[in-house]
């Protein structure tokens, strides 16, 4: 099995992103179709349900039906957002679809909300990309200026106006009522759910919100048929996915495959394990997904329902590889430095769970653990997990529970002989 490039595609040769080349590849083909044929938005959902797409930014939840929950006859404006806040580590697959397919992104979107009957949207792009924002925006002046996007769009009745919005960093505006309170201009902070943006969104509106992944599978969905898009991937699995490979690999990278494929041969396209050690433990889709040793990863295949069975997630498809050499520990860490340091505040158990997390696998790590230190952890993560407004507890949870669950003995090591059970000069070997 190789890559295969839908979302990418054209892109093997010499990753030209402009308006021109991606019509040469058959680009706004599907828009000019839609609106030339007065397609019913009804047809249009019908297809993309059909495809099996399943939210591309983490959840997995089926687009079709996410599209099919906008009211129909709604007296007002009705928003789209296209959440481009890549902020989780490890992942990195957005930025890369805007930097060498943009225009993917913005005709998905315009058929998105043609087929919701949204005239306006906002592509929320992460405050640390600049470069990404700038191309964003040229290439949204060149899809201006053909009239794909725009007032009266070739000529029809159908009007868009897609702008870019540039965030400024923080992780929980990846959360989408967070993207949506920060679009408005206020702090980026999640809001109850429900209700879900889809009734109460963007300035109190219905909106839809989805990844820029999920954007860009679109145009082919609705130019090549959703059952085409689907037999890419697997039953309930629908089509190709790009996944962020980073860690102990000798090819770290964007690799884009059909979802069933053995996470054995995404390996191997990423040029196998470095230095040829031994494989230790993977986390399949972001840091928020709990991490999974490396017997069970290579019986896996990367799809939503294979790693779902492995007591993972396949998330944002951020796959990172640890080899032998990795304090287990010490990774834990820094995913839980990270969490604290990103929790938005609003909740308690959140604002203050997350910095007991991290303060007390600092101190294992550090050499001062205390015997009763797994059970607190545990305890913890119990008093966090579903009692907070986002998913952010959870996800600084999971990996916490799952790193003691799969590799408990390193942290009872650290803790009864206060130092890694990895010697620290074979943890220098693999950094
Ligand atoms: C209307 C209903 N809409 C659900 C919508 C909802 C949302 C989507 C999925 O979190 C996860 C999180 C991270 N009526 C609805 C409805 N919806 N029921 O469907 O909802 P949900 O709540 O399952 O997910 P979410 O809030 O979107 C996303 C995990 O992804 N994650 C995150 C990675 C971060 C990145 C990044 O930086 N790019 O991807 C990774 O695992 O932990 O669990 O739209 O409104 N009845
Ligand atoms: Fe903020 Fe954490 Fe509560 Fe989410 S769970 S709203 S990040 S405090």
């Amino acid at each position: 099995m190789s890559e295969r490039n839908l979302i990418l595609a054209g892109l093997d040769g010499d990753r030209t992103w402009r308006l021109k080349d991606y019509m040469a590849r058959g680009g706004y083909a599907a828009l000019k179709k839609i609106i030339a044929e007065s397609t019913p938005p009804a047809d249009i959902i019908a297809e993309v349900k059909a495809s099996v797409l399943r939210g591309r930014g983490g959840a997995g939840f089926p687009t079709g039906l996410k599209w099919s929950f906008m009211p129909r006859s709604f007296p007002g404006a009705k928003y789209l957002a296209c959440n481009s806040d890549e902020g989780e580590p490890g992942t990195f697959k957005d930025r890369d679809i805007l930097r060498y397919n943009p225009h993917s992104v913005i005709e998905g979107m315009a058929i998105a909300a043609y087929a919701m009957g949204c005239e306006r949207g906002y592509n929320y792009i992460h405050g640390e990309v600049f470069e990404i924002y700038e191309r964003f925006e040229e290439a949204l002046a060149e899809a201006r200026e053909a009239g794909f996007i725009g007032q009266k769009i070739l000529g029809s009745d159908f009007s868009f106006e897609l702008f870019a919005h540039h965030g400024y960093g923080a992780y929980i505006c990846g959360e989408e009522t967070a993207l949506l309170e920060s679009i408005e201009g206020k702090k980026g902070q999640p809001r109850f759910k429900p209700p879900f943006p889809a009734s109460y969104g963007l300035y109190g509106k219905p909106t839809t919100i989805n990844n820029t992944e999920t954007f860009a599978s679109v145009p082919f969905i609705m130019r090549d048929g959703g059952e085409t898009f689907l037999n890419y991937g697997k039953p309930n699995n629908g089509g190709t996915k790009l996944f962020s490979i980073s860690g102990h690999v000798n090819r770290p990278g964007n690799y884009e495959i059909e979802l069933g494929t053995p996470f054995s041969e995404l390996l191997e396209m990423a040029g196998g394990m470095r230095g040829g050690r031994k494989l230790k433990g993977v986390i399949p889709g972001g840091s928020s997904s709990p991490v999974v040793p490396a017997d069970i990863m290579m019986d896996c295949t990367m799809d939503y329902d294979s790693i779902s069975k492995a007591g993972s997630m396949l998330g944002s498809g951020a796959v990172i590889v640890m080899d032998e050499t990795t304090c287990m520990v010490r990774a834990l860490e820094r995913l839980s430095y990270f969490y604290f340091e990103e929790s938005c505040g609003q909740c308690t158990p959140c604002r203050e769970g997350t910095g007991w997390l991290y303060r007390v696998v600092h101190r294992i790590e550090h050499g001062q653990g205390r015997p009763d230190d797994l059970d607190l952890l545990n305890s913890v993560t119990g008093n966090i997990m579903g009692r907070t407004i986002c998913a952010l507890g959870d996800a600084a949870s999971m990996p916490v529970q799952s790193f003691i669950k799969h590799f408990g003995d390193e942290f009872a090591y650290h803790i009864e002989h206060k130092t890694c059970l990895v010697p620290e000069d074979v943890q220098r070997e693999g950094s």
